[in-house]
């Protein structure tokens, strides 16, 4: 166990460290939340180092975004700043906003926001509030000045995905491949390959632009106040560059999808268009500086690239044995795949009810 206090009390935070307690429930990295005698409580955060191999890039691009925010948010006299970007601590004894502990582990922290919620199921009501809220942070960040780097490369790529899964069903690790149901996923996921791989192709004939993006823009990666407005967009780690299909599709990849995304209830996973329309709504109200044609008319195209990318991601990690995912239990990453093929599933027949509702919108 590390000594979590000794680690949070490096950052020169305000106060006394009191007590250092588990947070959320990130897949990639352990979030704990600092009680403090001063003003406000922390979160300190250990920085997945396998996922995130270079951790200076990491907090420099998260540094870039946030102060940009900020700027912006002054310039518009918004009150209540603290509350609407994150504010990250750098240590004692330098300027660095990373700790490393005696067991080479890499560590961060930022200013707690009180009397925030977040949920892990979400309305109509709150999906627009939330499209209009990413849409608002994309278009923040179109004029950012700093150069973002792609701090998890290809990570939205979905060609690298696929070929990720082919090198995992090659080497068969741990033998999952002699599973029938495996080769059966395997067969569906191949049938949509070259179709779902259209966002690669449009990027390389130049109709598809790469802008700043979230790239995590799960329900739960969101601050609320009381009255459902969205406070800030949590979780900066993935804001790289990226298509704007990434924060449209994975938000609905996890709030239209009635279960969550490990529930082995497939029968209730239908792809909800309630959330979807509102989600729209509220993103392209928030994206109208920027969002071109070509990107608008793809946007259920987007809906359904995510549970599909997210299906191939945990199908790979179910055959190569589980080693990024963390896991509650052996079958866990491939519930998970069935759940989010399903999803795509009924997203994909629903492309022409949600070209028909885009198309009717002004
Ligand atoms: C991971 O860390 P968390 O749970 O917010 C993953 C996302 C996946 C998601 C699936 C860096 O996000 O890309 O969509 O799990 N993040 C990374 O739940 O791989
Ligand atoms: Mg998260």
């Amino acid at each position: 166990m590390d000594n979590l206090n000794e680690i949070a009390s490096r950052f020169a935070l305000e106060g006394k460290v009191l007590e250092v307690k588990p947070l959320g429930n990130g897949l990639i990295n352990d979030t704990y939340r600092v009680k403090t005698d001063g003003p406000h409580d922390y979160v300190l955060q250990h920085i997945n180092n396998a996922v995130f191999q270079d951790v200076d890039m990491l907090q420099d691009n998260i540094l870039a975004v946030t102060r940009h925010i900020r700027k912006k948010l002054e310039a518009a006299g918004t009150p209540d700043i603290d509350r609407k970007v994150l504010t990250f601590t750098h240590l004692k004894d330098s300027d660095k906003t990373y700790a490393i502990s005696e067991d080479g582990k890499y560590w961060r922290s930022y200013i707690f926001i009180d009397n925030a919620k977040t949920y892990e199921t979400v309305n109509p009501e709150y999906s627009r509030y939330a499209g209009k809220a990413f849409g608002e942070f994309e278009a923040m960040l179109a004029d950012l000045p700093d150069k973002i780097g792609e701090v998890i490369p290809n990570f939205h790529n979905i060609e690298f995905r696929l070929q990720q899964l082919v090198d995992a069903v090659k080497e068969d690790r741990v033998g999952r491949m002699a599973e029938p149901e495996v080769k059966e996923i395997l067969a569906d996921i191949d049938n949509f390959g070259i179709e779902m791989c259209k966002s690669e192709r449009m990027y390389r004939e130049g109709s598809l632009p790469k802008r700043i993006c979230h790239c995590d823009t799960k329900v739960n990666n969101m601050l609320f106040d009381d009255n459902g407005e969205v406070l800030c967009v949590i979780d900066l780690d993935t804001v790289m560059p990226s298509y704007v299909f990434s924060d449209f599709g994975d938000f609905l990849r996890y709030a239209a999808n009635p279960v969550m995304e490990d529930s082995p209830e497939l029968d209730k996973i239908d792809f909800r268009m309630d959330i979807f329309k509102a989600f729209t709504e509220g993103y392209i109200e928030g994206t109208r500086s920027f969002l071109t044609p070509v990107e608008k008319s793809n946007l259920p195209y987007a809906a359904c690239l995510f549970p599909y990318m997210q299906t191939v991601r945990f199908f790979a990690d179910y055959i190569n044995g589980d080693t990024y995912y963390k896991i509650k239990y052996p079958e866990h990453n491939l519930v998970r795949t069935r759940n989010q093929l399903r999803l795509f599933h009924s997203a994909f027949d629903k492309i022409p009810e949600m070209t028909y509702f885009i198309d009717s919108l002004k």
